[in-house]
């Protein structure tokens, strides 16, 4: 892969920041702004039809030098190329690490182990398109000869929260004649919400997993296939029933769907970076494949931004660098993610798994030995307004710093027009006051009480970016996504750690197995866990039923 590389804190560039911080750390936006009259220009930076306003960080220019100059002795340039090349970047898994390849046009290459993936991709998704297209159509029937009219998507992690966030941000686009609903938690009452009211003849499952032995999703097929097969009176049911998506194509067999109604994809997809991958099935069957296309030609705008654009302008770079500047400089803890959309309710929830699961990690690359500095932060947020009526006061008035990124749309989905302009309003403002504040002399004069005003004073310099996009459309939402997945990897290539594995979700995956069956055996288990574990276990099996455990 890259050539060996100074540990981050002893680059030239990270020594060169420290000593910037200390310069500038105390520097108010006011003055950033008054300072340069053109500053909200000059900071902002346009790429795959986004616009990002970054003029509101606390940064000069000398800032921003010293972060590309920290790219680049951090090697991103080398990282970027190594990544689209196919080259084996997760090296803990050694895999390549090519969701890229998912959105590439067909005709272009892209080798992995000497083979050209790029074909594949584009046989996944023609399969795909003629399956959504057939049940879309209601040319694809069930087993009673009706129309499928609810899919529900069986998945969880990285199998699920793209999937239910793009149906979410694109159900103007979707079939609305159709219901699609999400299951993802082991909780029985996901499954028995999801399928309430819904008649079997008439609902597809689509049981989403990378692996196809994942403890929640296997289970939650089970029960569904067990809901099926009561419905309809009929075993053979399942097969007009249930497709698959998987890499595993051994177990999608073993629990009994064809796989030719098996839609496949590649070791080379992280789960958190699957969503435009088969894993997406769901996502093309509420939309249909031409809008589907287009938000693939999204992701693929902004993977050739980053790719070939210079780190000054590149958006998902800046975004990186600047969360790596209040992440290891300022302290900050966490980033907030806002949306002005109701349409993107779960995005927050998307990019916590992106981003948290990518780079929440310990372990330099090359030395295998714990980092000497923080690496990602949390992620967290909810959409505008509504967040600004409760958590807001907090990023205003707080003790703690929290940069957020609000994200905004242009043109309303919705044919309310004046609501629009009111919510954005409302995006302005508070990129505004949250960067401006309002002193006790401004206060003052606007005949605040004198008992109050300490209180109401907001001292500002809270930073934001703004992302604007004309509207949300699939094709913005795809180049969001690679916006904020090639964000993560810049921060992982600063920080040095494999932004693609997930060791601790691994080890997630097998403590409940142990006890799994110390809650169910008939008899006392005889456990062996520390004290705390035993006597929730043995209180749990007492008040479970009200017998004795
Ligand atoms: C994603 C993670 C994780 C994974 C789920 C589901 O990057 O690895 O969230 O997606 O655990 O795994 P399966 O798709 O294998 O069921």
């Amino acid at each position: 892969m890259t050539a060996t590389i100074a540990p981050l804190t002893e680059r030239p560039a990270w020594k060169a920041l420290e000593a910037h911080y200390q310069q500038v750390r105390q520097v108010h936006l006011k003055q950033l702004f008054a300072d340069d009259p053109r500053r909200g220009e000059r900071f902002t930076a346009e790429a795959a039809g986004l616009y990002l306003d970054y003029s509101k960080n606390r940064i000069t220019g000398e800032t921003l030098k010293l972060l590309v100059q920290l790219a680049e002795d951090s090697g991103l340039r080398a990282r970027i190329d190594a990544m689209f090349r196919g080259e084996k970047i997760n090296l803990t898994e050694k895999r390549a690490v090519l969701h890229v390849a998912l959105r590439t046009p067909r005709g272009v290459s892209i080798r992995v182990d000497g083979q050209d993936v790029v074909p594949e991709v584009h046989a996944v998704l023609d399969k795909m398109s003629d399956f959504a297209n057939r049940v879309r159509r209601g040319a694809w029937l069930g087993h009673t000869g009706k129309r499928m009219k609810n899919v529900i998507n069986i998945g969880i992690g990285g199998s699920y929260l793209g999937p239910e966030m793009a149906y979410l941000a694109l159900r103007p686009y979707s079939e609305r004649a159709m219901t699609f609903r999400f299951v993802s938690n082991v909780d029985g009452a996901n499954f028995t919400e999801a399928t309430h009211g819904l008649d079997p003849g008439e609902t597809l499952f689509v049981i989403s997993s990378k692996t196809f032995t994942t403890l929640e999703t296997m289970t939650n097929a089970q029960t569904a296939r067990q809901w099926l097969i009561q419905g309809l009176g009929r075993e053979d049911a399942v097969a007009k029933h249930f497709v698959a998506v998987s890499t595993n194509a051994r177990e999608v067999q073993k629990f009994g769907i064809d796989t030719a109604n098996m839609f496949g994809f590649w070791d080379w997809v992280g789960g958190r970076y699957s969503m435009d991958s088969a894993i997406g099935l769901s996502t093309m069957l509420a939309v249909g494949p031409e809008n589907f296309r287009e938000m693939l030609a999204g992701f693929h705008a902004m993977d050739e931004h980053f790719r070939t654009a210079p780190f000054e302008q590149n958006l998902p770079a800046l975004l990186g660098l600047l969360t790596v500047w209040y992440n290891n400089f300022f302290g900050a803890q966490t980033v907030g993610i806002m949306p002005y959309t109701a349409y993107l309710a779960r995005f927050p929830a998307y990019l916590q798994q992106l981003q948290m699961e990518s780079n929440g990690k310990h372990v330099d690359l090359e030395t295998r030995r714990p980092v000497s500095y923080e690496t990602g932060p949390v992620i967290w947020g909810e959409p505008g307004t509504d967040g600004q009526h409760s958590f807001y006061q907090l990023i205003h008035q707080g003790t703690k710093l929290i940069p957020c990124d609000l994200i905004g749309f242009c043109q309303p989905v919705s044919p309310l027009a004046r609501h629009h302009d009111l919510l954005m309003a409302n995006l302005f403002a508070q990129a505004e006051a949250l960067a401006f504040g309002k002193t006790e002399e401004e206060l003052t004069a606007e005949g605040s009480p004198a008992f109050q005003t300490p209180f109401r004073v907001c001292e500002g310099n809270r930073p934001t970016n703004v992302i604007l996009a004309e509207s949300l459309t699939p094709r913005s939402l795809g180049s969001l996504v690679a916006l904020y997945e090639h964000n993560v990897f810049t921060q992982g290539a600063i920080w040095n750690i494999d932004s693609f594995d997930q060791w601790g979700v691994e080890l997630g995956k097998v403590l409940a197995k142990r006890i799994i069956p110390e809650l169910e055996s008939a008899s006392d288990p005889g456990l062996n866990h520390d004290s705390s574990t035993n006597a929730l276990i043995r209180r749990y099996r007492r008040l479970r039923t009200g017998a004795q455990g």
